[in-house]
């Protein structure tokens, strides 16, 4: 078995996860493969299918969420984001612009932020399978960010909109502000902000059994209705 970074501890499953206000929310079209693209680098533009007639990658990672909890090897398959920043975003930059920051959202409300620099890293897809299948809801039909390098908050599942600014757009978290990182990179432990990782790892370790099955309950309930 390959070593852990630090402070992760291997789960043989894969769960369907995230912050708990976000456990009954689900993507309003999950077929749908539009992605606007935004932001103050270029003028807004909706893309149909992005993602065809681009060449394709597969990949193999570990997963490691912010909690402290790792999903080894896991298959995605997708396209590289740099190669979809090349295709579909360089073209279309307003002259000068300057980009340095990507804003990730999804169908679902969930939004973060990654540097630009870190988005073009050789490893980050945009994932549209999981184990040869296409992606499932609980995984983020219909397209997903794929980062293995950095925590699973700053793989925004159900995808739909990504945003190219100049600086860094603010994502108000209030007194949750300690929950994130501006880019949470799993080698450097980055969970968060202000509160050292280390010490972060014994805040959220308890939080992931309840966040597990309020996040399958609210799955299973959904498939139910
Ligand atoms: N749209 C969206 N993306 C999201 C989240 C979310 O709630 N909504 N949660 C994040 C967190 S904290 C984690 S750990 C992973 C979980 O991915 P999984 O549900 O496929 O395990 O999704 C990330 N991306
Ligand atoms: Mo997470």
């Amino acid at each position: 078995m390959k070593r852990l970074p630090p402070g992760q501890q291997a789960r043989a499953d894969f769960p369907r996860f995230g912050l708990i206000a976000f456990a009954e929310r689900f993507p309003a079209a999950p077929d749908s493969t539009a992605i606007t693209l935004g932001g103050d680098a270029l003028d807004t533009v909706t893309l149909a299918t992005p993602l065809d007639k681009m060449s394709r990658v597969d990949q193999h990672s570990d997963f490691h969420c912010v909690t402290t909890w790792t999903r080894q090897e896991l298959h995605w398959d997708g396209v590289l984001f740099s190669h979809f920043y090349q295709q579909h975003v360089v073209p279309r930059l307003k002259d000068g612009a300057k980009v340095n920051w990507v804003l990730l959202r999804g169908q679902d409300g969930y939004r973060t932020i990654l540097p630009l620099a870190d988005m073009l890293a050789h490893d980050v897809l945009l994932a549209d399978t999981l184990e040869q299948q296409p992606l499932s809801v609980a995984h983020g039909a219909p397209l997903r960010v794929v980062a293995p390098a950095h925590y699973g908050y700053k793989q925004v599942k159900h995808l739909s909109r990504i945003e190219f600014w100049e600086h860094a757009p603010r994502i108000k978290r209030g007194l949750f502000a300690f929950m994130e990182h501006p880019r949470a990179r799993v080698a450097f432990e980055e969970r968060g902000s202000y509160v050292p990782g280390w010490l972060l790892r014994f805040l959220y370790r308890p939080l992931i059994q309840p966040a597990v099955a309020r996040f399958s309950d609210a799955l299973a309930r959904r498939q139910e209705a």
